[in-house]
């Protein structure tokens, strides 16, 4: 489903009340997304909301986090709800609430497993990310994104996080194109790229020790755990897992890879990466979301049990097809 044509100027036009949200724990397209649309909405004379979860302390450098909201949900009832870079409902978290009392949803995402939960449904799998929609977007209503450095440096940050860099396959044509664009303007491309992924703090480091320490091989699929213990002995949170499953896709030996990390005493998600194998439909029958390569799911079972079930699924799918 690709749809850019709609009428968002005219839905946002007598709009009092806007609220912009992402998914829960942020990654850089969603902050990146969603910022930007705050900014776009806020350039034409709108104060819009953006109701995200924590921001990461390394996005600090984004434009337009004044625009974050951290007062009660209970009291907003927006005219206009935009969910931007979720690939369902329940990603949005405590803003789904808020999602159910506006006036009219909106969805932006590019999510293939996007089901299309809103009003309006903008969703275009074959993006590269939220942020390169939000930029057809803009464009399409008449919006410059590259003439506006703030927007422009989000839009970018954005792209260069999903892409990882403009590395994965979900980078296009239109993605560099894009990305030009946004070089005219201005923006400060290798800034971004340390910024978004290459920087990471010492507690990280430590971290990123461990996880290779409990690293593990399957028949392709490289995989390792964290437990909580672990996790929070580096002074970490579940913020800090960025470039881990990365890491381990990117061994020779690895034809996909999976990173499972205790998130309560009952829980673990799983993030799985995959070269080339598609691995989303095994995340989705276990009840989560994702990309055809990049997908992530939440499951009981300690991190341990979690990983053995999906290694188990995914040795399945490399050699049964
Ligand atoms: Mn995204």
């Amino acid at each position: 489903m690709t749809m850019y044509d709609n009428n968002i100027l005219k839905d946002i036009e007598n709009a009092e009340e806007i609220c912009i949200a992402g998914h829960i724990n942020p990654d850089g397209d969603a902050v990146g997304s969603v910022l930007a649309l705050a900014l776009y909405l806020k350039r034409l004379g709108k104060t819009p909301r953006v109701l995200l979860e924590s921001i990461p302390a390394r996005f600090a450098f984004f434009g337009g986090t004044q625009l974050w909201y951290n007062g009660a949900y209970d009291g907003l009832v927006p005219d206009v709800f935009f969910a931007v870079d979720c690939g369902d409902k329940a990603r949005l978290g405590n803003a789904g609430e808020v999602f159910d009392r506006a006036g009219l949803t909106y969805c932006i995402d590019h999510h293939r497993t996007n089901t299309g939960f809103a009003d309006v449904n903008i969703i275009n799998a074959n993006a590269s990310s939220a942020s390169e929609i939000v930029f057809e977007l803009m464009k399409k209503n008449g919006f410059d994104p590259e003439k506006d450095s703030e927007i422009a440096a989000d839009i970018y940050s954005g792209i260069v996080f999903d892409t990882g860099g403009f590395r994965h396959n979900c980078t296009g044509r239109r993605t560099h194109e894009i990305a030009g664009m946004l070089v005219d303007g201005g923006v400060d491309t290798s800034v971004i790229h340390s910024r978004v992924l290459f920087e990471h703090t010492y507690p990280q480091a430590k971290l990123f020790g461990i996880a290779l320490g409990n690293m593990k091989h399957l028949d392709g699929v490289t995989y390792t755990t964290l437990t909580t213990a672990e996790i929070e002995g580096c002074g970490c949170t579940s913020e800090d897992l960025d470039g881990i499953v990365d890491y381990l896709l990117n061994l020779d030996i690895s034809e996909c890879a999976v990173l499972v990390t205790q998130r309560s005493e009952t829980a673990a998600k799983a993030s799985v990466r995959s070269k080339k194998i598609p691995i989303a439909d095994i995340v989705v029958s276990l009840g989560g979301g994702g990309h055809a390569l990049a997908a992530g799911v939440t499951c009981d079972g300690s991190a341990a049990e979690v990983a053995e079930k999906i290694v188990a699924l995914i040795v399945k799918e490399i050699k049964h097809g």
